[in-house]
């Protein structure tokens, strides 16, 4: 329960504290010193990833007011010139948002970047091949995640490597008063709330905090969460359930999450629960990583 509208910074916070008093206790924290030797912080850019794969195409989304996501496919190095050019006077049309995309797997030596990985946060079974359920976050300055809770929720450890984000989050019994729109977006917009249209909004607790490089953000399963960046900006999250998160999430299918998502809950809670290791259950939950919900 959080009785602050600040979230928690802590400066290296052991894995047991981790568990016991964030975790457990369904808080959101922020955590320093543990990530700062990565070697991404110095190789990072969008001229490296230009660098090492020019021509990996990949998808980018559209936000539009209403919620709907328009997707769109370009090589990275398309996409880099596009950033690029909005940066130098931030005129252009704002650059679709590369969002949830799985690069580790699609660049395999960019796992490298990012040693040592703090594993310790995740449960053992994550511990194979970890890198296969991250996503990345990569666009230019003002682009901006909707408000929204993550599908299949589950846990979530953020990365910040390169930029700054603006967030605010809220609680999942906030949720109530923030208009929902289908399963998991939102219609109130946290930084201009339109307080005729949404007045419940008005009841909700929002929770505001800058991200920079070299910090680690928790979100606890179904926070709900709107993003900004400040800066042009390469993140990545690791999506992960605890088997008492699975299960909760498996309850949730009755509650109008979609059936495609119970699914790879379902997949996740056979491994968390029932020990069936994550080199079989990875072949069913892949197609996860391009699911656009
Ligand atoms: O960084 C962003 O823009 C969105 C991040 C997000 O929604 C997530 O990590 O689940
Ligand atoms: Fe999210």
């Amino acid at each position: 329960m959080i009785i602050s509208n600040e979230i928690e910074r802590r400066y290296k916070l052991s894995s047991n504290e981790f568990k016991s008093n964030y975790v457990n206790c369904g808080k959101p924290v922020i955590i320093s010193g543990i990530i700062q030797n990565w070697q991404s912080f110095e190789k990072w850019s969008l001229e490296y990833l230009k660098y090492v794969s020019p021509t990996l195409n990949i998808y980018a989304k559209k936000f539009s007011v209403n919620q709907r996501i328009e997707l769109c496919s370009l090589t990275i190095e398309k996409y880099v010139e596009l950033i690029k050019k909005y940066e130098e006077d931030q005129k252009n049309d704002l650059p679709p948002y590369c969002h949830d995309l799985p690069l580790f797997s699609l660049i395999p030596l960019l796992i490298e970047d990012v040693q040592p990985f703090p594993l310790d946060y995740l449960p053992k079974w994550y511990w194979y091949k970890w890198w296969r359920y991250c996503q990345f976050f990569i666009g230019a300055s003002n682009s901006i995640t909707p408000l929204h809770f993550d599908c299949l929720l589950t846990n979530n450890i953020f990365f910040q490597i390169v930029g700054r984000k603006q967030f605010t989050i809220l609680l999942p019994e906030d949720a109530k008063y923030c208009y929902r729109k289908g399963w998991r977006w939102f219609f109130v917009n946290p930084e201009n709330p339109d307080f005729n249209k949404y007045p419940e909004y008005k009841n909700t607790r929002p929770i505001k905090f800058i991200v920079n490089p070299g910090d680690i953000l928790y979100m606890p399963p179904g926070t709900l969460h709107h993003v900004r960046s400040l800066d042009m900006s390469i993140s990545f999250n690791i999506d992960w359930h605890t088997e008492k998160s699975s299960l909760n999430a498996l309850a949730a299918s009755v509650k109008g999450m979609p059936i495609q998502n119970s699914y790879y809950n379902f997949l996740l809670a056979m491994g968390l629960v029932f020990k069936i290791p994550s080199s079989i259950i990875f072949k069913f939950y892949k197609s996860y990583l391009n699911y656009v919900s």
